[in-house]
């Protein structure tokens, strides 16, 4: 039997094995996808990088590692995202230990033996003490249920489920379904290999500039003298970017507007932290708004399609905010067409094309940047049953609920990595991940010392848990946006804001206390002898 069954090889996957397997338990990680890199195996799409910047987005769990590795960009492309999460499989010796080409699609927790039994769709069966799963808040990608679909006779390809080899959209009539941060990201790049591009768009997102560009060696050199307190920085707040203390309505209009003007030429999601009530005050959020809304009308040609591509829905960032390299002015080419969907819906998809009510756009190839089941998708897909049978799925019927973001009450020995109910997609996902690592390796060795076989959550403290995470979400604005934080598009899915707004250095406080008082707000226990 497995110490440790660790679901899912990305950048989590990758660090829990690094980690458990040096405190000294036997360890196996098991993944669908033939390689390491999770989301940066899958998602290979035109234009797909990283929108924190590659010096933060990176492990720190080894000083070496943070020193010998080489960012060519400030925003490093999936290919070299990839190649550093390959680097670190093989550096750390890490590919022995898991088994790629496999799925786990069952798992029941044994009562009697304080212990889970894994399923394979190879048939398989694994028994492990602890399972873990690092499946991804953001891996179960959805293709929506568009009636004649199957019928499309076309390439179709979700940005998520990318063919390794490529795609050659040269001489190609294609379309691009979705404009969130993978679209936003795609469609000026296809838009350069394509005949014609033609975008579809339900909703219109905020994007910022990133202005990407070479990072020079003395820039590089200079972070990385500096390495240990970025790092003890980032373990705080997350993301290294400007904050300040300042709320927007207590600027004049004209401070209001040089913050904006200068965080725009510095590109990124810096600029979304101008003010310090931006996330919480909708005046103060429309300001900021506004501004964005005046740069699409000074890039944009066509008044028509500047007003089209202009978000007034919702407010700025209360969808998760996007990157780009050139999105807005992509709509002045003459060989890309924006079809607004809110006033003019898909009706169906033929075998050569997307018919809309004025007519068909007949096509060569469809993309699908229609994103994913956040959060809770990849759990939903494995037939997951803790104690009494219960299934998990049947015990998020109505919204995710755990403890500290994770475990879940009723399911021992299950620990989830950037689960609902945790900062989770609200932070550089690598601190995120790190954090858990840490807090799951500390309390493994904890049972083990202390000679536990099993922890589980109270439900008690799970619910004080979700009603904080929920007060914390009522005090923002995000909840006035349909986003996938909220799971509002995925169709039947409960409107529950899942992930914890808070700073990740809160966060790990809330957790680290839980863990000193003597696991506070958990039952453990011992098998008898
Ligand atoms: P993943 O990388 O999603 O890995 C999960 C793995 O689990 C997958 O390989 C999957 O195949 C496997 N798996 C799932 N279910 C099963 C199963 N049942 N059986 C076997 N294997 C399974 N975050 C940021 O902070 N900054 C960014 O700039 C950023 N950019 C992103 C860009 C894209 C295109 C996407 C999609 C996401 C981005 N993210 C970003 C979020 C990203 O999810 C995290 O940064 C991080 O890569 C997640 O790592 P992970 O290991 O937790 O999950
Ligand atoms: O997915 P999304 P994504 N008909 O859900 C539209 C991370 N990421 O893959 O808004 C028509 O954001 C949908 O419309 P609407 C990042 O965390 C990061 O782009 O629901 N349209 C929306 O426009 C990100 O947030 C990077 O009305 C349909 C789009 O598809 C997360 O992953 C890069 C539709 C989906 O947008 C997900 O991003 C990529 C339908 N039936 C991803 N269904 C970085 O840059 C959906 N849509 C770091």
């Amino acid at each position: 039997m497995l110490d440790v069954a660790v679901v899912g090889a990305g950048f989590a996957g990758l660090h829990l094995l690094h980690s458990l397997r040096a405190l000294g338990f036997k360890v196996r990680v098991f993944e669908t996808a033939a390689d390491v890199g999770g989301v940066w195996t899958w998602n290979r799409y035109p234009g797909a990088r990283c929108d924190v910047e590659s010096l933060q987005y990176s492990y720190s769990f080894s000083k070496e590692l943070e020193q010998e590795w080489v960012w060519t960009e400030r925003y490093a492309a999936q290919p070299e995202i990839l190649r550093y999460i390959r680097h670190v499989a093989e550096r750390f010796d890490l590919r022995r230990d898991i088994r790629f080409n496999t799925t786990i699609d069952s798992a029941r927790f044994d009562a009697e033996a304080d212990a889970w039994t894994l399923g394979t769709t190879q048939g398989e069966s694994v028994r492990a003490r602890f399972c873990i799963m690092a499946t991804g808040a953001l891996s179960a990608a959805r293709t929506p249920d568009i009636p004649g679909l199957a019928d499309f006779a076309g390439q179709a390809h979700h940005t998520g489920q990318w063919p390794h080899e490529g795609v050659d959209f040269g001489g190609k009539r294609v379309a691009v379904i979705g404009t969130g941060s993978s679209g936003i990201q795609a469609i000026p790049v296809i838009a350069q290999q394509a005949a014609h591009l033609t975008v579809f768009q339900r909703t219109a997102n905020f994007t910022i500039p990133a202005w990407n560009r070479p990072l020079t060696e003395a820039a590089q050199a200079d972070w990385k003298a500096h390495y240990a307190e970025h790092r003890s920085r980032a373990r705080e707040v997350g993301t290294l970017y400007d904050y300040t203390d300042r709320a927007a309505v207590q600027a004049s209009d004209d401070e209001r507007r040089h913050e904006y003007v200068t965080r725009w030429n510095k590109g990124g999601v810096n600029f979304v932290h101008a003010f310090n009530d931006l996330m919480v005050n909708k005046a103060s959020n429309d300001t900021i708004a506004d501004f964005v809304r005046e740069q699409i009308r000074r890039t944009v040609h066509d008044p028509v399609t500047a007003e089209a591509l202009s978000p007034r829905g919702h407010p700025l960032g209360t969808k998760r905010i996007c990157v780009d390299s050139g999105y807005y002015a992509t709509f002045n080419r003459p060989n890309v067409t924006l079809v607004d969907l809110r006033k003019m819906p898909i009706e169906s998809i033929t075998s050569s094309g997307i018919r809309t009510a004025a007519g068909e756009h007949a096509l060569d190839a469809i993309v699908f940047a229609t994103g994913y089941d956040a959060l809770t998708g990849a759990l939903a897909r494995i037939d997951l049953q803790g104690l009494g049978g219960t299934r998990l799925r049947d015990r998020w019927a109505q919204g995710p609920r755990t403890y500290l973001g994770l475990m879940t009450a009723g399911f021992p020995n299950l620990f989830i990595i950037t689960g609902p109910g945790s900062p989770s997609v609200l932070v550089n996902m690598i601190v995120g991940i790190e954090q858990h690592v840490e807090w799951i390796s500390r309390c493994l060795c904890d049972l083990r010392a202390q000679g536990h076989t099993r922890i589980d959550a109270q439900v008690d403290a799970q619910d004080r848990w979700v009603a904080h995470v929920n007060a914390a979400a009522e005090r923002t604005l995000f909840p006035l946006a349909n986003s996938w934080f909220l799971g509002a598009n995925v169709p039947g899915k409960p409107r529950v804001f899942m992930p914890y707004v808070a700073k990740i250095g809160t966060y790990r406080q809330e957790c680290d206390a839980a863990a000193d008082a003597g696991y506070v707000g958990f039952v453990r226990s011992a098998l008898p002898d």
